[in-house]
């Protein structure tokens, strides 16, 4: 089955577990979806006008249909007790604790992700919405102490292979997704919250990020890129933005 869902490269640690409930999900489906499409066939033969001119106000009888209806929700409780919510606690509930990853600040905004690194102190520099403007779009305030060294880039994710890596999601405008197909990650940007997504990359490449939430005229064009780089690039590639930062 998961040869046929032509599902994209899976490139985080928690995408197998992904992928197994989304083919035990497409077996249920494909079951209903035989199960449910032949009895219609045969309800389209059997109930047919030549040999019901008078319409039975009874219909059905007998007990099969609803022994077939337990049956879907049994497999239903089944998927979501035993596979869906404990995955959900292992893998996004039980976030790792701030400072024990590689923390990235994406906010959404239409129509581009900005990224924001802590840069070398690790800390985020307080950001103001006053200062927000086009050479600015996340309002960093420089004169923040903690604000000098980090690093901005736009539509550009860098992240290093191997290692846990938490964003702190948010958004300026309206609802956007961030979707990392990838990786399998899909979280919803709310403007207001600050909602935290992890994950384990665990394979070196250019991914895309695609918004997925309708946002606007420009959605289509709210595309991203993740690269997933060795521990080596990654750190080059913050020793160049904190070189530029430098001039
Ligand atoms: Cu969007």
């Amino acid at each position: 089955m998961l040869e046929w869902l032509g599902l994209p490269v899976a490139g985080s640690a928690h995408a197998a577990e992904v992928d197994h409930i989304m083919v035990l999900v497409h077996w249920l489906m494909l079951v209903l979806f035989v199960g449910w499409g032949a009895f219609f066939v045969f309800v389209l033969y059997r109930f047919r006008s030549r040999r019901n001119p008078k319409a039975s106000y009874q219909g059905v009888r007998g007990q099969f249909a609803s022994v077939v209806e337990v049956g879907v929700l049994v497999a239903e409780i089944v998927l979501l007790a035993f596979f869906s919510i404990p995955f959900w606690s292992a893998n996004v509930d039980a976030k790792p604790p701030d400072g024990a990853a590689t923390e990235v600040r994406v906010v959404a905004e239409q129509f581009s992700w900005n990224f924001h690194y802590p840069g070398a102190d690790g800390k985020f520099g307080r950001t103001l919405i006053s200062l927000v403007d086009s050479d600015n779009p996340l309002g960093l305030d420089r004169r923040d102490p903690a604000a000098k060294d980090d690093i901005t880039t736009i539509n550009q994710l860098h992240l290093p292979v191997g290692r846990t890596v938490v964003i702190h999601l948010s958004s300026k405008d309206v609802i956007h997704s961030l979707g990392m197909a990838e990786m399998r990650v899909k979280q919803d940007a709310i403007p207001g919250m600050e909602i935290p997504v992890w994950f384990v990359p665990n394979k070196t490449g250019q991914y895309e990020i695609a918004c997925s939430q309708l946002c606007g005229i420009g959605h289509f064009r709210m595309r991203g890129f993740v690269n997933i780089q060795s521990d080596a690039d990654f750190r080059n590639f913050l020793a160049e933005e904190a070189k530029l930062l430098a001039q």
